[in-house]
């Protein structure tokens, strides 16, 4: 279907006649990737209170915040080692993504979002010189990681959506000083000053612009956009932009080309879609919304402190998943490549489990709308398309299952298993004083796991 009309202008009120496309609303399942300089520290306080990893660089400088990063740089790295100096940690070395978007594919994603360029300003693409040098193009590995990623993704798995995320602000940018006294909110404008060196901390790569929203950040938008072909821009933090005059010109290109493009709500001007950060919503939201967070329990960049145990499992994503799913959302799940490129075990082990799931369950979870106003009762969640209708149960269920939502089951109707060993098998139906008890056997419960469907 179409996901807008008309000819979009530069105002929020000729946006808001554009909405997610289709694509969005069947994809579902999508990886988030937070890979930058920060992977070069990975660390970021886990107690008393966890932080994000990929904000060390802030957390470095600030004696007084909750967190012990500043001191934890003091002890390991010294007062004069700059965080522009973990250019040189952050390296190609087990790069290759082939293997990445080989994993993306295993998990049963069917789109995916790599950080384009995070708070701390430093891009993994491409751009004229004459707007910014800070990236992975001049500094460090010298290589194009996102136009390599998108490129082989576009070879190999055409079908997976491609997005970007994009920070508007970036943390002591001199050019965004200005901006930064207006908008606040943890986005120091540059050169800020070493609290214990006095001296001022580098932003390298940086080339004179006259205004940071006209002369950098709307130029690296309009180059994902339209170099890089993104489909979803993921914008993050909003602040000062000039996202109407992005978007229209944007949308509008699309729709030319017969091309359905989308954008979340961090673009500082409503977007497409909601996205809830590290929670979800406790019933059906109809405004299309997508919940993100990282496999990790409290950071979306890579925290080598993090114990092993405490990342997500197989089990956590699919029960995770079905539920977002059955309330009308898309789950973006984050992990957190190391400083090298290599993506750690634990979590390439979560994401085949979640995938080995979704490969006999798709049918129930890609393509498919949310049932009702409730997305079920205690572990039952459900689903539907055209021309079915799916149950969930987010656990081993009882043998006799039964559910007193007021489902569309008419007598006649054949019930059977969706996914596992059992998939297939018919599931007796009975139906009395409003509620509809399906009759389970041993088979069937271990013939599954994580989350049962049943079609
Ligand atoms: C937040 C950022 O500050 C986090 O670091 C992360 O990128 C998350 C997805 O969005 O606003």
């Amino acid at each position: 279907g179409n996901c807008g009309f008309g000819d979009y202008e530069a105002s929020t009120s000729s946006l808001s006649n554009h909405w997610n496309p289709d694509w969005f609303n069947d994809v579902k399942f999508g990886i988030f990737i937070h890979w930058g300089l920060y992977a070069a520290p990975a660390y970021g306080s886990v107690s008393p209170n966890e932080d994000y990893a990929e904000w060390y660089w802030m957390r470095q400088h600030d004696p007084n915040y909750k967190t012990k990063t500043y001191q934890y740089h003091l002890e390991t790295y010294g007062e004069n080692f700059n965080y522009d100096d973990f250019m040189s940690n952050f390296t190609d070395v087990a790069w290759d993504p082939k293997e990445w978007m080989d994993l993306i594919a295993a998990s049963g994603a069917h789109y995916f979002v790599p950080v384009t360029k995070h708070h701390d300003g430093f891009a993994l693409f491409d751009f004229p010189t004459n707007i910014s040098m800070r990236s992975s193009i001049h500094y460090g590995p010298q290589r194009d990681f996102i136009g390599e990623l998108l490129a082989t993704a576009k070879q190999y798995y055409p079908e997976i959506r491609r997005g970007t995320y994009f920070s508007l602000p970036e943390w002591y940018n001199p050019a965004y000083a200005e901006y930064a006294i207006t908008w606040g909110g943890g986005f120091p404008g540059g050169p800020p000053v070493n609290p214990y060196t006095n001296k001022t901390i580098p932003y390298t790569g940086y080339v004179p612009v006259n205004d940071f929203v006209t002369d950098i950040q709307l130029p690296q938008m309009q180059q994902l956009a339209y170099q890089y072909e993104t489909e979803l821009m993921w914008c993050d933090i909003g602040g000062a932009n000039n996202s109407t005059i992005f978007a229209s010109e944007w949308l509008n290109w699309a729709r030319d080309q017969g091309r359905q493009v989308t954008f979340n709500n961090r673009c500082g001007i409503p977007g497409d879609f909601d996205t809830p950060e590290y929670t979800t919503n406790s019933g059906t939201v109809s405004f299309k919304w997508e919940s993100n967070r990282g496999m990790d329990p409290f950071s979306f960049g890579f925290n080598y402190q993090t114990p092993l145990d405490a990342y997500l499992t197989g089990e956590d994503i699919i029960q995770s998943l079905v539920d977002i799913v059955s309330k009308n959302g898309n789950f973006l799940l984050d992990i957190g490549p190391m400083h090298n490129g290599s993506i750690p075990e634990i979590m390439q082990r979560g994401l085949r489990d979640a995938g080995s799931w979704l490969e006999t369950h798709g049918d129930g979870i890609y393509n498919t709308r949310t049932w009702s106003v409730t997305p079920g009762t205690g572990s039952i969640r459900y689903t539907k398309t055209a021309d079915a209708f799916y149950i969930h149960y987010m656990d081993v269920p009882p043998l006799t299952l039964s559910i007193s939502d007021p489902i569309p089951w008419l007598p006649g109707d054949t019930v059977t298993v969706l996914g596992g060993s059992q998939n297939g098998t018919v599931v007796p139906v009975t139906h009395s004083n409003g509620q509809y008890n399906l009759t389970l056997t041993d088979e069937i419960l271990n013939g599954d796991q994580y989350v049962w469907s049943f079609k």
